[in-house]
């Protein structure tokens, strides 16, 4: 099916293939040529590309330039809630359905991470600091039935979806988080809650998070079935890259 790119899509958002050599040397142009003077122009895929690793600690090669978050949607604009209007559901199959208010998300421990946040299309942001609520920790509360082995997310901006499998979202690295870059999840990144998954490419990390379904097998989330991205989205280890341990 035709993908429509939608008003609120940055140009980088279509979905496919994830980005190719060939555009990272349109991207970086006679600028990054001017790097390497010296080396012989014939091998101008190596040379341009070998800066690029150098300033790259994991060795991936194909990332876009500039280390700045790239803010994304697929409707035609931001939705708001107010931390005093929001509301996360947790339901399906799960023993004590829950609706949990901001501060009751708040209130409950709280767990730090720091890591990379890496989108799929090649740019990726270093250390970035998150605060919120272990998945798991939500999931224990109210009991996941032994018929529940998936999750299903849903965005109050009623069209984005994500799945994780059950023990993918009880992974220590994996929270509900209220807080991103030393301060509550702005409007434009989610909030005032988001998913953040860390081990996986962005596109798990679903923004203005309103509700966690239990559910008995994996349902596709929206760039999985829109865009074909992978299902499992481990960094590194999907959407087609098999990259060495680092
Ligand atoms: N609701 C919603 N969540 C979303 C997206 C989106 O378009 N809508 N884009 C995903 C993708 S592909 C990435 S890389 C990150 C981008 O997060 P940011 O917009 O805070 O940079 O959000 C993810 N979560
Ligand atoms: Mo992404």
């Amino acid at each position: 099916m035709a993908h429509n790119i939608r008003p609120g899509d940055p140009p980088d958002t279509q979905p496919g293939k994830p980005i190719g050599r060939r555009v990272v040397l349109g991207i970086l142009g006679l600028g990054a040529v001017g790097i390497v003077t010296g080396k012989n122009v014939q091998n101008g895929l190596e040379a341009v590309l070998a800066p690029i690793q150098r300033i790259d600690p994991t060795g991936l090669s194909d990332l876009l330039p500039g280390d700045y978050f790239r803010i994304y949607t697929v409707t035609d604009g931001y939705p708001y809630e107010s931390e005093g209007e929001y509301k996360l559901t947790v339901d399906g199959l799960v023993d004590r359905p829950m609706t949990l208010s901001y501060s009751d998300l708040l209130a409950l421990p709280s767990t730090k991470l720091v890591d990379d946040f890496q989108c799929v299309t090649g740019w990726r942001v270093p250390s970035v600091h998150w605060q919120g609520v272990l998945l798991s920790t939500l999931l224990d509360q109210a009991g996941v039935q032994p018929a529940g082995k998936a999750l299903h997310f849903e965005s109050f901006d009623g069209v984005y979806t994500e799945s994780l499998t059950l023990a993918e979202a009880q992974r220590p690295d994996v929270i509900v988080a209220y807080n991103m870059l030393g301060g509550p999840i702005s409007q434009e990144h989610g909030g005032p809650v988001r998913l953040y998954v860390a081990p996986m490419y962005g596109y798990k990390s679903i923004k203005w998070l309103s509700r966690v379904e239990v559910v008995d097998r994996v349902e596709p989330g929206y760039w999985e079935t829109e865009g074909n991205y992978s299902i499992e989205a481990w960094v590194g280890r999907s959407n087609g890259r098999n990259d060495p341990a680092t």
